[in-house]
């Protein structure tokens, strides 16, 4: 198949999927077009069926708020024209699943037809999408693409609570590579950051008040009083001024690393203990994935789709948003030498659950839906 993807090109977990998805079925022999404003982050190597398709906006002194979605949109008729696409697949809905309705009737016609299939990740329904500056467009255009997916059953079950979706939506999880995130041997490095044998957790995120960064650092500051520790911060935002100010206040700074944003995250993640997932809203977590890939429990909240992922007792413990009580007392229950081994273990086995190889075949089979429905309907 000759696939279009779209999707936002940085480190945040829609781009990321959207870049490993592309990936992997180029792996499989997909020729693979990704669409977007720069190179997306993950896309970091040569495959003979990997494409990159650069939009550009040109600047014009009339436009306060330049017209991306405008300049999106002919890219995709561009693309899907000259390279013959078979099917588009938007990530993120704003502005990528509007912007791909205006290119399919474009392209209509001109004879084109094209399925497009649009992923919900998170922020676009829970958080952006329902706020009333978006919502018509954003239901529009779930509703006129020819297949939505969306990354947990939490994230389906929102869908229909804020918007009047009539669109079937599939539940297709974010996936891991397990070749890459797995375990590595890295204990010099973890010798240099804890020399006495000090736990370590850990926490990546995009440093927004969503993810409750501040709950990280109040629920260090107190399992650090029981147990000694360190905390390793990965990934950088608006919340980073307070958090710094935070760990000040708190007299912990000399216990606390932040190492901002990561290419290797994952060897970080080798020589981790627990890692810390207090957010508000979360619609799968891939963050927590990646640890759990990597051996590491997850100490969560319960927020969205979380506890499809963290199963409590089992691969860490989930708490309710906010109780970092109790997740102090979860976190230090796992830490405990008797209990660590099997945490461990136990994350890793969940994570072999969502295996690239598991999880991309049910896109392909859901661009074959697609493309067989509007070819029955073209052919009526
Ligand atoms: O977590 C973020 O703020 C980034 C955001 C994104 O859209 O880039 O991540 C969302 O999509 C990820 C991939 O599907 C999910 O694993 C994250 O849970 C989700 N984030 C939220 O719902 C807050």
């Amino acid at each position: 198949m000759k696939i279009g993807i779209v999707c936002y090109p940085t480190y945040g977990g829609s781009g990321v999927v959207a870049t490993e998805l592309g990936k992997a079925l180029a792996q499989k022999g997909h020729k693979v077009h990704f669409i977007t404003y720069s190179q997306p982050a993950r896309l970091d190597f040569f495959n003979e069926n990997l494409f990159y398709h650069e939009v550009y906006v040109p600047e014009y002194p009339l436009f306060q708020y330049p017209p991306y979605e405008l300049a999106l949109a002919s890219k995709m008729v561009d693309i899907v024209k000259f390279e013959k696409l078979d099917v588009l697949h938007v990530h993120y809905a704003i502005p990528h699943a509007s912007a791909a309705y205006m290119a399919k009737q474009i392209l209509k016609t001109q004879n084109i037809q094209i399925p497009v299939i649009t992923t919900l990740h998170g922020t676009d329904i829970t958080l952006v999408g329902k706020d009333a500056s978006y919502e018509p467009v954003v239901t529009f255009s779930i509703n006129q693409s020819d297949a939505v997916t969306a990354v947990s059953s939490d994230l389906k079950t929102e869908t229909y609570k804020y918007f009047r979706v009539e669109k079937e939506i599939e539940v297709i999880p974010n996936f891991i590579n397990l070749e890459r995130f797995r375990k590595q041997p890295k204990e010099h490095f973890r010798a240099a950051i804890s020399p006495f044998g000090e736990k370590l957790l850990v926490h990546t995120s995009n440093f927004r008040a969503v993810k409750r960064v501040e709950d990280v650092i109040r629920i260090f500051s107190e399992v650090r009083k029981s147990v000694p520790s360190k905390l390793l911060l990965v990934g950088d935002g608006p919340e980073r001024p307070g958090i710094e100010k935070l760990c000040r206040d708190l007299r912990i700074c000399h216990d606390v690393r932040f190492l901002g944003k990561l290419e290797a995250v994952e060897e970080v993640l080798s020589i981790a203990d627990l890692f810390l997932m207090p957010s508000e809203k979360e619609s799968f977590g891939l963050a927590a994935l990646e640890a759990m890939a990597c051996e590491v429990p997850v100490i969560s909240s319960n927020a969205g789709g979380i506890p499809e992922l963290n199963v409590q007792g089992v691969t860490g413990f989930l708490s309710n948003v906010g109780d970092v009580a109790d997740m102090v007392k979860n976190a230090l229950f796992v830490l405990k030498d008797e209990n660590l081994p099997r945490f461990k273990a136990a994350a890793l086995e969940r994570a072999r659950d969502f295996e690239t190889s598991k999880i991309v075949p049910l896109y392909e089979q859901c661009y074959q839906r697609a493309l067989d429905s509007v070819a029955a309907h073209s052919a009526l």
